[in-house]
């Protein structure tokens, strides 16, 4: 059964990191947090559930914390200093399911950035991932069998705020705001909104896809696939999407 670990929102999460303007309903997150978890476990996740750390307001977003790949895991040094003490929980709870390597300084990566297709991980070089956590990705997963392969960042927080794989060969794009020649051998999918995040989607099983707005499960229904929608809009107004929200292990 896969896995999926989720953490629970701290009442500080209304000063989460911000590029926009926005004010944050922490009772609304938490309820799109519950719909959330539902959605995943409706799809066969068994949860993990971290406790939320008042300390760290943007703890909810735990994908950022580490890389999953079968079984075994990268706890990551995240790349905003304000969210690096969020780790030791997050590893403590992957260490009782599977084998947990820690990132170490200098390099710095956020989860967000990784985005695994079959045997190849793209890696996001962003604001948040420098060159020594891209370096440092290489030699885990290198050893792990898989091939990474870096992408420019250019107008979105991680690249996953930007692409996301709806299948082993397809992705949904953002246009404009990463590096399109790494993709090329995928079959890339526009996004037809003007919103970046609804290219942030998560895979649920073969053909059903987790979507956040009512444009793209259109989009998304017209390519043959099926789409589950749930909102997490409170979330958006910190950066963050679907994804950011869950570490999901699935066997390799
Ligand atoms: C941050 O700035 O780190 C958070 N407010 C948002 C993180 C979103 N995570 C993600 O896209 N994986």
């Amino acid at each position: 059964m896969p896995v999926a670990v989720v953490r629970e929102i701290p009442d500080s999460f209304s000063e989460a990191i911000t590029s926009r303007e926005a004010v944050i309903d922490v009772a609304a997150a938490r309820e799109q947090h519950a719909e959330y978890r539902a959605r995943l476990e409706e799809s066969g996740f068994r949860l993990v559930v971290v406790p939320a750390d008042e300390d760290h307001p943007d703890c909810p977003f735990v994908e950022d914390i580490a890389v999953a790949l079968g079984g075994d895991a990268l706890v990551s040094r995240p790349g905003h200093p304000a969210r690096r003490g969020e780790v030791g929980p997050v590893a403590e709870a992957l260490a009782g399911l599977c084998s947990v390597t820690m990132m170490e300084e200098p390099a710095t990566l956020d989860g967000g950035d990784v985005l695994r297709i079959g045997d190849v991980i793209y890696v996001g070089r962003s604001g948040r991932t420098n060159a020594g956590g891209v370096t440092r990705l290489m030699g885990w997963a290198g050893r792990l069998g898989f091939t990474v392969v870096p992408v420019d960042v250019i107008g979105v927080l991680h690249l996953k705020s930007a692409v996301t794989a709806v299948d082993e060969t397809t992705v949904l794009l953002a246009p404009g705001m990463v590096d399109e020649v790494p993709l090329t051998d995928l079959r890339t999918i526009v996004i037809a909104g003007e919103d970046p995040h609804a290219a942030n989607v998560v895979r649920l099983a073969d053909g059903v896809v987790l979507v956040s707005d009512a444009g793209m499960a259109a989009q998304i229904a017209e390519l043959g696939y099926r789409a589950v929608t749930c909102d997490v809009s409170e979330f958006a107004k910190s950066d963050g999407g679907l994804t950011c929200l869950s570490i999901r292990l699935r066997d390799r």
